[in-house]
């Protein structure tokens, strides 16, 4: 079953068109920003909310970047494995995943690395975090808190569906 974070923020009704840019000093290809616009869209398509980029960082409502190690948050990543991602309650907005990850981005990347990790199924369990939902118990969730490396998880199952419409 789906669960939210202590005292269950939320974007307010106010907010329901959050715009996200992603730091300019990862200088993201294009592949990379298209995994965001589909991890994006399997939420809104279950929510009254919308997801734009935009090109103004400081302004975006949520703020997505590539860093390694300390990254000033107090939440530092740890190199290969280990974590992976992590995202801040509402309203913070901050998403965050490790550089020293081998990220696979889509079907096409033919990767010998048996710890590479698929970022669309990162990037849709962040956003379940960035939205407001904590962690489910349910095996098949977005929201459950494993997944095996070469996995592949991007569509969102009931209970993450029930969990995102109860707060939104
Ligand atoms: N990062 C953890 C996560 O996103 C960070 C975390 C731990 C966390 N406890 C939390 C975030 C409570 C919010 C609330 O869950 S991770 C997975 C999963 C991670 C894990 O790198 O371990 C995914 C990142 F669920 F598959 F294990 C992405 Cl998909
Ligand atoms: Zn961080
Ligand atoms: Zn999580």
């Amino acid at each position: 079953h789906y669960s939210f974070f202590p005292g269950r923020p939320r974007w307010p009704a106010s907010k329901r068109d959050l715009t996200y840019a992603f730091d300019p000093r990862n200088e993201l290809t294009a592949d990379v920003k298209t995994v965001f616009t589909n991890a994006f869209m399997r939420w809104s398509e279950w929510t009254p909310l919308t997801f734009t980029e935009v090109n103004d960082y400081f302004r975006a409502d949520l703020k997505i970047g590539f860093y390694s190690g300390d990254h000033g948050d107090g939440e530092n990543f740890d190199g290969v494995l280990g974590t992976l991602a992590h995202a801040f309650a509402p309203p913070r907005g901050l998403l965050h995943l490790d550089l020293d990850e081998t990220w696979l981005i889509n079907d096409i990347t033919t990767s010998r690395s048996s710890s590479a990790m698929d970022l669309e199924s990162v990037a849709v369990h962040e956003i379940g975090h960035l939205l407001g939902l904590g962690h489910s118990s349910v095996e098949d969730a977005i929201m459950y808190p494993t997944i095996s490396s070469g996995l592949r998880k991007v569509e969102l199952a009931q209970d993450d569906v029930e969990g995102i419409q109860e707060l939104y």
